[in-house]
């Protein structure tokens, strides 16, 4: 195994953790053991798949590596019970999920049947990492969720064998929005959108890494597909501007409201969030917005998301806030939420849509 800097300093409290992996899988490369690696729907889960992919092929262990994709990142007990029957006495490596307690019980099935078990993933925490597997987290390390899954996996890779990552790791952070400091080119946006594109189309029609890996590195294939991906984004976006309706409040900010849950179903591309933000951005270049605060509003029959201009922030708005203050004034209602104080999300029983948006709009009001 190689030591290693990290290309971000504040890593190094990750060290003993990320060597730990890089020797679990210099060991299973050394054997004839099987590999699962099953990672989670997103671009995020993809890219970390992809450069394991390519460190296995690297190691010549690529024949015995099965690749996954999760269908959720939470490891059910029914898909404990598939993997057990299907992949026997295999290294389990998941990435971007399951570390949380609601995976808990699947993870005790697999434990009784899986060689090893390592977790790679960067999402908030409070479980305890059982005997014997390995956690790649950097939440347990004081660190935060800018550190994506697919660049730990990157961090991980490199240290075990050099192989073309460089991309893959950049996609990992522009598709989940890291915060590190990296430059956004034009070839990794691409990349990056790709990626969150075909994570979710071909989850209905599951390609192989080594077809998905082809198509990443193939100049015209991936133009094609980024090409196809902005199409749907385009096309979601004119249809969410032609349902969207907007209002001015007493403080003056401009209020978007836009039922993407109309536009685009679960789980298919583009993702709502991607649509809403699309919606907001159109809307603050409206005359009618110019130099006004402005929140838009996304929502579904049980979610809803928020973006907010410069102007907003600027008035004191914090999306986040709100969500904190409407987890605590209304309940079992509010089942998750949070974000940034300009990119805010939560999720609500089904059904609350118009209250929970009433209440959220008094809050907009009550700002400034
Ligand atoms: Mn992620």
């Amino acid at each position: 195994m190689q030591h290693l800097g990290f290309t971000y300093d504040a890593m190094e409290q990750m060290r003993t953790v990320i060597e730990e992996m890089a020797q679990r899988i210099e060991q299973i490369a050394s054997s004839k053991d099987k590999i699962v690696v099953k990672y989670d729907s997103d671009g995020d889960g993809l890219s970390g798949a992809l450069i394991l992919y390519r460190m296995f092929v690297k190691l010549k262990k690529d024949a015995d590596a099965t690749f996954v994709q999760s269908p959720s990142p939470v490891y059910r007990v029914e898909d404990a019970m598939r993997d057990v029957e299907i992949f026997p006495n295999a290294h389990f490596i998941f990435i971007d999920g399951e570390n949380n307690d609601d995976s808990e019980d699947g993870l005790a099935i697999l434990r009784k049947s899986a060689k090893t078990i390592s977790i790679i993933d960067h999402h908030l925490s409070t479980r305890k990492k059982a005997p014997g597997e390995i956690v790649v987290t950097p939440i347990w390390h004081g660190l935060g969720y800018e550190y994506t899954s697919g660049f730990l996996c990157y961090e991980i890779a490199r240290r075990v064998c050099d192989a073309d990552y460089e991309m893959l790791w950049k996609a990992s952070l522009y598709c989940d929005k890291s915060t590190l400091e990296y430059e956004i080119t034009e070839e990794i946006e691409e990349v990056g959108l790709v990626l969150d594109y075909i994570s979710t189309v071909m989850n209905h029609e599951k390609h192989s890494i080594e077809f998905i890996d082809k198509l990443i590195s193939s100049r015209e294939m991936r133009r094609v597909e980024y090409l196809s991906a902005k199409d749907s984004i385009d096309m979601a976006t004119r249809l969410a501007l032609s349902i969207a309706r907007w209002s001015t409040l007493a403080n003056g900010t401009v209020v978007v409201l836009v039922e993407v849950g109309r536009i685009v179903e679960s789980g298919e591309f583009p993702p709502r969030g991607k649509v809403t933000g699309r919606v907001h951005d159109a809307f603050i270049e409206k005359d009618e917005c110019k130099g006004k605060a402005v929140v838009t509003i996304g929502y579904t029959s049980d979610s809803l998301m928020v973006r907010a201009n410069k102007k907003a922030l600027e008035a004191g708005f914090n999306g986040n806030s709100i969500i904190e203050e409407l987890k605590k004034e209304m309940g079992n209602i509010i089942i998750s939420g949070g974000g940034h104080a300009g990119a805010s999300a939560m999720k609500f029983v089904r059904g609350f849509d118009k209250v929970v948006i009433d209440a959220f709009v008094r809050k907009i009001a009550a700002v400034g």
